[in-house]
């Protein structure tokens, strides 16, 4: 038996939180054992990398670096959290995974592509998504979204680059979409709550229809 593994993907204050929370309640509600993860995060040693990362503190030492450290937690978020869970035939949901890295790493960040994808393939083995849904937005709205819950923090290494570099990203996470329509689904995250809320549910339930056939078959 083995659960499901959703992702969520796309620039900065696209909505992915607040959707992942809606989605883990109505899951539950219907039946499916949720966990939620995050990334850079969610086990206890990839959320000790989270503020090394995040904080800017790694930025110096370049990208290949910050790349190895986002990989590294990944690691330890699959072997902790993830595969356990898909293994107890769980559904997991998690903020962010590879297309982050190739993304922000690769895309924007300039690292080598197939440095990334032989560290990606190395650390997922056993945890390749089923369904990653790509949140898409303007990058003006999601920075202006983000911005309110900066509070006194301020932006952090990611968010505080310029308007090209984020638009760069919504590019790149697009492209990936276009190139892996098994996979992704592209949800228009400028729309509402609501409309967000209904693409999502529409998404996942088409996913579930899916497998579901699969099964049986
Ligand atoms: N990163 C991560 C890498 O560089 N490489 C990697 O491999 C990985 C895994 C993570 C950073 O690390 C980088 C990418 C990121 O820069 P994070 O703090 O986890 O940092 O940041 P984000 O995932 O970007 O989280 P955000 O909070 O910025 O965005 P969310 O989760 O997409 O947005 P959310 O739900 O918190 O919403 C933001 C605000 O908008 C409102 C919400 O109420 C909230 O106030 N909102 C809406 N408003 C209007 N309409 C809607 N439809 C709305 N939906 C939400």
């Amino acid at each position: 038996m083995r659960g499901h593994l959703i992702t969520f993907e796309g620039g900065e204050g696209a909505g992915k939180s607040t959707q992942i929370s809606r989605l883990a309640e109505r899951l539950e509600k219907d039946g499916h054992k949720t966990l939620v993860t995050r990334e850079p995060g969610g086990s206890p040693g990839a959320e000790a990398l989270r503020h090394v990362v995040l904080s800017g503190a790694a930025e110096r030492f370049g990208v290949e670096m910050e790349a190895v450290l986002f990989a590294a937690a990944r690691s330890d978020n699959v072997e902790q959290v993830i595969k356990p869970a898909l293994e107890a035939g769980k559904t997991v949901l998690c903020d962010r995974y590879i297309d982050s890295s190739r993304v922000y790493q690769g895309a924007s960040g300039g690292v080598d592509m197939v440095f990334l994808l032989a560290m990606e393939q190395a650390v997922t083995e056993g945890a390749r998504p089923d369904l990653t849904l790509m949140f898409d937005l303007p990058p003006e709205e999601g920075l202006k979204r983000a911005a309110k819950v900066w509070a006194d923090q301020g932006p952090d290494r990611f968010e505080k680059e310029d308007l090209v570099e984020q638009q760069v990203r919504r590019d790149a996470f697009l492209e990936i979409a276009e190139l892996e329509p098994e996979r992704c689904v592209v949800i228009d995250a400028s729309k509402n709550l609501e409309d967000v809320n209904k693409q999502v549910d529409a998404a996942v339930d088409a996913y579930f229809g899916k497998a579901r056939k699969k099964a049986l078959a």
